[in-house]
């Protein structure tokens, strides 16, 4: 496969303005892609939020395996990490998320209430992009005030977010890192759109994940694009992508296959939840990564 690259020059910067702002911040609120919550994470945080309260948040749980959602809160909390499921665009939940970030933040109430002072929480919500950052802001400040969008790269500044007299969110650009060794965890990042398909071969992407899918939840993938069936080179990205053409009827004149449209179709639908709820990772696999 060809290496992604994918790191922008305004995350550099980005970057920089989380930690010039780390000081201001109580808690760190880390959003996840429950379909891979480990290609998720971001190891520069390991180094910048070191010192700070965090928790994780396994955001989209709507579009991913149910008992793979489960398998993970319990891994992440065996780790130590407060980690809870969250479907940003659903309705509901919001005051188990608010409690949820207080509850994490109470160690540093209690100083300030010890003092007697009273204070409000200001919790700085990170992601590498496209994981639903604003949405989940604006969730919780119940009104749309961060701009959200279905491509990454969405969100270019900071923006301070008051939910409650209490509890202040900080919206932040996604960052993702400079070098990304583990070609595996960077196809799971291109599959949930979290690099501009523009700075990436959107052809070779879908087709690597139209390989994926088949071995994941092979029957979902037939009812959708039922020539798939009659492909016999599975492994291969191309044909499978060139089912998909079948399928839909991607014929241009003289019988080529107009594969490009195929491969932004699949992408658009799997990231819309239209294939299947699945899991690229499950923790037996993480172990392998993280331990
Ligand atoms: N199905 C589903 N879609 C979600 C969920 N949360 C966010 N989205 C969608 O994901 C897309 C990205 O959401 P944003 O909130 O813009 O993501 P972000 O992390 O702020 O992205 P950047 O600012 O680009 O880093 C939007 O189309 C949202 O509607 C969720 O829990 N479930
Ligand atoms: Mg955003």
């Amino acid at each position: 496969m060809q290496t992604i690259n994918w790191y922008p020059g305004h995350m550099t910067k980005a970057k920089r303005m989380l930690e010039d702002d780390l000081k201001l911040i109580d808690v760190v609120v880390e959003i996840v892609d429950a379909r891979a919550p480990i290609a998720c994470r971001n190891p520069d945080f390991e180094v910048l939020f070191k010192n700070k309260i965090r928790v994780m948040l396994l955001n989209k749980s709507d579009l991913s395996s149910p008992s793979a959602n489960k398998e993970w809160v319990r891994y992440f909390g065996s780790k130590g990490i407060s980690v809870m499921e969250a479907v940003s665009t659903g309705a509901g939940a919001r005051k188990n998320a608010i409690a949820f970030i207080e509850k994490a933040g109470e160690p540093i109430l209690k100083k300030y209430r010890d003092k007697g002072v009273s204070k409000t929480l200001r919790a700085m919500v990170v992601g590498i992009p496209n994981v639903g950052k604003s949405t989940f802001i604006n969730k919780l400040a119940g009104i749309t005030r961060a701009q959200v969008g279905d491509r990454p790269g969405v969100t270019r500044g900071k923006q301070w977010v008051k939910i409650s007299p209490y509890l202040e969110l900080m919206d932040t650009p996604g960052l993702l890192w400079g070098k990304l060794d583990d070609q595996e965890l960077a196809k799971h990042i291109a599959y949930i759109g979290s690099i501009r398909d523009d700075v990436m071969n959107v052809e070779e992407i879908a087709g690597l994940m139209l390989c994926d899918l088949d071995k994941l939840c092979h029957d979902a993938l037939i009812k959708r694009y039922p020539k798939l069936e009659v492909v016999e080179d599975r492994d291969v990205p191309e044909s499978m992508l060139e089912g998909v053409c079948r399928s839909r009827g991607f014929i241009l004149s003289g019988g080529v296959l107009d594969t490009e449209r195929a491969a932004r179709i699949v992408l658009d639908e799997f990231r819309a939840g239209k294939i299947a709820k699945l899991s690229f990772e499950r923790p037996e696999e993480a172990r392998e990564i993280c331990e």
